[in-house]
C-alpha cells in the first residue's frame, strides 16, 4: 500500500520543500530560509505537525473544512466511488450518478430559482465560467455589448486570470495583469474607511457608487455584479446593514445580473446555508466551492438561476467545461459532506449554539488595549489591530507588520488565527465545541497580550 506518510526528521521535509515546492502567496526564500511548518494530521478542529504540536485551526484550513477535519465517512464515500466508477466526464451528452444527485441536491439547498450547476474543480474556476455564462446570456438576449462585470476593490474571487480580475487585490493586478472589461468599485469597509460617517450611511454611499459606476460605463455594457456576501480574505469585513438592499434595489433598477461568490459563505458559515439568505438578497447565480466538499475534494460550481440556464440551454452549445467539471470522486463526496451537514443539523448549531456563545467572547476581546472592533457573522469573525482605539488609528508602521507579528505569536501558541494587514481572522470549523471556543478564546488573548508587550518594547504603538 502506498500510504504517504512521515518518515523524515522535520528539517528534512523542510529541505526537499525548500528544493522543489512552490508556495501560493508566499515569498518562496525567505520560507526556504525559516523553515516551513510541516501538518501531518488533523481530527475536528485540530491539525498535528512533525513537531508533535496539536494546534486549533482557528481558520478551517483556507476557510473549507466546514464539517471538520478526518470523517471517515467521506474517505469511505472517496473509495466506494473511485471503484465504481473513477472518473467519467458530463461532456458529449453523458452524465454519472454523483453529478446528478449533487445537482439536485445543491438545487434542493439553494435558495429561490437557483437551480441548475454547472461544475468546476474550484471556486476560481467556477468564477470563470460566471464570466463566460454572463456575456454569452447578454448575447444571446441580443445585447453583445453587455460585458463588464463590477467587483470591489479588496474583494476575492480567485486567482486564475479571471477571478483574480474579478477579485480587487492591486497586489494581484500587479502580477500578470487583467482581463477586460471588468471595473471595481470601493468597498463597504467602514471601520477602515467610514471616517466620521455613521455606518448605515456609509454602507448606502458604498452601495451607490455601483450605479455611479453604471452610469458611467453605460447600463447598455454593464453584465453584472459581484461580491461576497461578507468579505473573506478582505478581512471578515461585514458591510452596514443598509448597504446589500440598496445594492439590490441598484441591480434590479438596471436590470443588472447579481452574482453572490459563496465560495466562503456558502454551507452554514454565516448561520444560514448561503450568506445571500443571512444578508437577504437575492443572487442570480451563486459561485459555490470549499465547504461544498468541506475540503476533502476539490470541487466548486456555479448555481445558476432558470431564466439564466434556459436562455444559454436553448441557445445551442455553450462552448465552455473543464475536464473535471462534476468529477464522480469529488461529487459523492461533496454529497457525503451535505448529508452530514444536513443529517447532523450543523447550520442550525452554528445560528443556535456555536454563534451566541462564541459571540459573546469574540466580543470581549475588543476590551483588549490592541483592540478596535471585533465582529463575528456566524462563524467568521475578526478583529482589527489598532493603536488607538479612539480614533480607529492605522499603525504607523507599514500595513502588515503588527498583524504578522500577532499571527506569530498565535502561532507560537498552537493556534491558527489568520491575519490579513492589521486585522485578524478567524473561520473555524462549524463543528468547533463550546469547549473548544473557550481554548480558542484562551489562546487568542494570550497571543494578543504578548503581541501587545512586544510591539511597546519595540515602539511600535504608533498612529499613522
Ligand atoms: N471566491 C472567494 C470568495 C474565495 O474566498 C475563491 C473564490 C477562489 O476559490 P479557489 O477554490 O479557486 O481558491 C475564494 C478562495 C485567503 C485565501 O488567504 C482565500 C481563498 C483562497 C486562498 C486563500 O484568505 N479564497
Amino acid at each position: 500500500m502506498s500510504v504517504i506518510s512521515n518518515h523524515m526528521p522535520t528539517a528534512e521535509l523542510q529541505a526537499l520543500d525548500a528544493a522543489h515546492h512552490m508556495h501560493p502567496f508566499t515569498a518562496g526564500d525567505e520560507l526556504a530560509a525559516k523553515g516551513v511548518r510541516v501538518i501531518t494530521r488533523g481530527k475536528g478542529v485540530w491539525l498535528n505537525d512533525t513537531e508533535g504540536n496539536k494546534i486549533i485551526d482557528a481558520m478551517a484550513g483556507l476557510w473549507c473544512v466546514n464539517i471538520g477535519y478526518g470523517r471517515p465517512e467521506l474517505a469511505a464515500a472517496a473509495a466506494r466511488q473511485m471503484e465504481e466508477l473513477s472518473y467519467y466526464n458530463t461532456f458529449f451528452q453523458t452524465t454519472h450518478v454523483p453529478a446528478i444527485a449533487l445537482a439536485a441536491k445543491l438545487a434542493e439547498l439553494a435558495p429561490g430559482d437557483l437551480n441548475h450547476v454547472f461544475f468546476a474543480g474550484s471556486g476560481s474556476e467556477a468564477n470563470d465560467t460566471n464570466i463566460r455564462l454572463v456575456r454569452r446570456y447578454w448575447a444571446i438576449k441580443g445585447m453583445p455589448n453587455k460585458r463588464t462585470i463590477i467587483g470591489r476593490i479588496n474583494g476575492y474571487h480567485g486567482s486564475t486570470m479571471g477571478g483574480a480580475s474579478l477579485g480587487g487585490m492591486s497586489g494581484m493586478h500587479e502580477h500578470g495583469g487583467m482581463i477586460d472589461a471588468i471595473a471595481h468599485i470601493g468597498q463597504p469597509h467602514w471601520y477602515a474607511e467610514g471616517g466620521d460617517i455613521r455606518p448605515e450611511e456609509f454602507g448606502l454611499m458604498r452601495a451607490r457608487e455601483l450605479e455611479e459606476k453604471i452610469l458611467e460605463l453605460g447600463v447598455a455594457n454593464v453584465a453584472a455584479f459581484i461580491g461576497e456576501p461578507v468579505q473573506g480574505a478582505g478581512g471578515v469585513i461585514v458591510p452596514p446593514s443598509t448597504y446589500w438592499p440598496e445594492i439590490q434595489r441598484i441591480c434590479d433598477h438596471y436590470g443588472i445580473l447579481l452574482i453572490a461568490d459563496e465560495v466562503i459563505t456558502g454551507f452554514g458559515r454565516t448561520g444560514n446555508w448561503f450568506g445571500c439568505q443571512t444578508m437577504g438578497i437575492k443572487p442570480h447565480i451563486m459561485t459555490v466551492a470549499k465547504g461544498l466538499s468541506s475540503g476533502y475534494q476539490p470541487i466548486g460550481g456555479s448555481i445558476v438561476c432558470d431564466e439564466i440556464a434556459h436562455t444559454v440551454g436553448a441557445a445551442g452549445d455553450f462552448n465552455h467545461g473543464y475536464t473535471y467539471s462534476g468529477h464522480p470522486v469529488a461529487a459523492a463526496v461533496a454529497l457525503e459532506n451535505l448529508r452530514i451537514l444536513q443529517e447532523e443539523k450543523i447550520v442550525d448549531y452554528v445560528r443556535d449554539v456555536a454563534n451566541p456563545y462564541f459571540a459573546a467572547k469574540w466580543q470581549a476581546l475588543s476590551d483588549h488595549p490592541l483592540v478596535g472592533e471585533a465582529k463575528l457573522v456566524g462563524l467568521m469573525g475578526s478583529i482589527a489591530l489598532t493603536p488607538n482605539k479612539a480614533t480607529r488609528a492605522k499603525f504607523a508602521s507599514p500595513a502588515g507588520t503588527v498583524g504578522y507579528i500577532c499571527r506569530e505569536r498565535c502561532f507560537a501558541n498552537n493556534l491558527i488565527m489568520r491575519h490579513v494587514g492589521d486585522r485578524m481572522i478567524i473561520s473555524p470549523a462549524l463543528v468547533i465545541t463550546p469547549n473548544e471556543i473557550d481554548i480558542l478564546i484562551e489562546r487568542a488573548w494570550i497571543s494578543l497580550d504578548e503581541c501587545y508587550t512586544r510591539l511597546n518594547a519595540e515602539g511600535l504603538m504608533v498612529s499613522d
